[in-house]
């Protein structure tokens, strides 16, 4: 009956290619439960046209070289989009990096790299594209090339500023500007200490940002997180989600342990994890009052092992053995 609900009776359907995307996708790894999560959310990778969009988005990244497994996991994290659109968006980006004379293997790498952000992003037109950026096509080339995320801002709908690459004053007005947009107050101390702080630019700051509010947060706590501890900003998006993964996964807190110690996420994984199994091992040898994470993690090696580690008559060969398995690990 489901099946029945997404069908039109407008449109004649081609069951027998609807099987071939369906063999497809399991063949290239998709589990039956995988399959039926893909399709509940995007039944229209089934249905439209028959499969045969799905099957031409497909065909299309292959021709660009993307391994089976890259296709794979697009689809796995295949975004709030219809098929067709996503895949009018790709040629879209495709014609658009061609027209500006980019060569087929940068195109190439640029569509097996980040098929996700080409597939959603509905460019503006190339010549509105190269009069509002107000640069060359050879130097929108290169700027693309070192920074293909910036594409994502100039879509449809979305006002183009001119883009001075080079001038160092743009990205430190892109850092401005994400500071005051996150509540900063303009020429205050907090706001000229953060803008030292962060190494990278506006929007990788923004995808920064942007990640710790997908971990589960809302905007205004994730806010407040930055305003006390700029600095997590500083690390690239993998290793802010690696962080919160170990935090949650690993060391089994709840995620809204950073709402009171965001100053954990600019910690080393080691450092962090070997004083956490060092304190629950105390704790499970000993009566130590419960302690809060950021006393643990905080506080100096020195003060940690006189505070914790020495109440145990065990507790210095433990520290040792978890230091050194800890840090020999690669
Ligand atoms: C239905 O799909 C199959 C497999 O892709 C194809 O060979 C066949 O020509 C299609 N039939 C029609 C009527 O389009
Ligand atoms: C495209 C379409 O009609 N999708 C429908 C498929 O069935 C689910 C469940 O009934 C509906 O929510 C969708 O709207």
């Amino acid at each position: 009956s489901w099946i029945q609900r997404n069908l039109s009776e407008e449109n004649s359907y081609n069951w027998s290619r609807m099987l071939e995307v369906l063999s497809f996708l399991g063949k290239m790894g998709c589990s039956d439960r995988q399959l039926g999560e893909l399709i509940g959310q995007h039944p229209d990778i089934l249905f439209e046209a028959s499969g045969e969009r799905t099957f031409s988005i497909i065909g299309f990244l292959l021709k660009f070289g993307s391994r089976m497994s890259q296709v794979y996991s697009l689809f796995l994290q295949f975004p709030r989009i219809q098929v067709m659109k996503f895949g009018l968006n790709l040629r879209k980006c495709f014609f658009f990096l061609n027209e500006i004379g980019m060569k087929v293997p940068g195109i190439g790498k640029i569509i097996r790299s980040h098929p996700l952000l080409l597939g959603s992003c509905a460019l503006k037109k190339t010549n509105t594209l190269l009069l509002h950026l107000n640069i060359g096509k050879k130097s929108l080339c290169r700027y693309i090339q070192e920074n293909p995320q910036e594409l994502k801002h100039w879509v449809l709908g979305r006002r183009l500023r001119p883009l001075d690459w080079g001038n160092n004053l743009r990205s430190k007005t892109e850092k401005a500007k994400f500071l005051l947009d996150i509540g900063f107050v303009e020429n205050s101390n907090k706001m000229k200490e953060a803008l030292n702080e962060f190494q990278g630019n506006g929007w990788e700051l923004q995808e920064r940002f942007d990640c710790i509010v997908e971990a589960g947060f809302d905007h205004e706590e994730v806010c407040q997180m930055v305003k006390v501890s700029p600095r997590i900003l500083s690390q690239s998006k993998d290793v802010i989600e690696m962080k919160i993964d170990f935090l949650v996964n690993h060391l089994c807190y709840p995620l809204s342990t950073l709402l009171i110690f965001p100053k954990y996420l600019t910690y080393g994984t080691k450092r962090v994890q070997h004083r956490v199994l060092m304190y629950n091992w105390l704790k499970d040898h000993g009566t130590d009052p419960t302690y809060a994470l950021s006393t643990v993690v905080s506080c100096s090696d020195v003060y940690f092992l006189r505070k914790f580690v020495n109440h145990h008559p065990s507790g210095p060969q433990v520290w040792e053995d978890l230091k050194s398995k800890i840090y020999s690990k690669q």
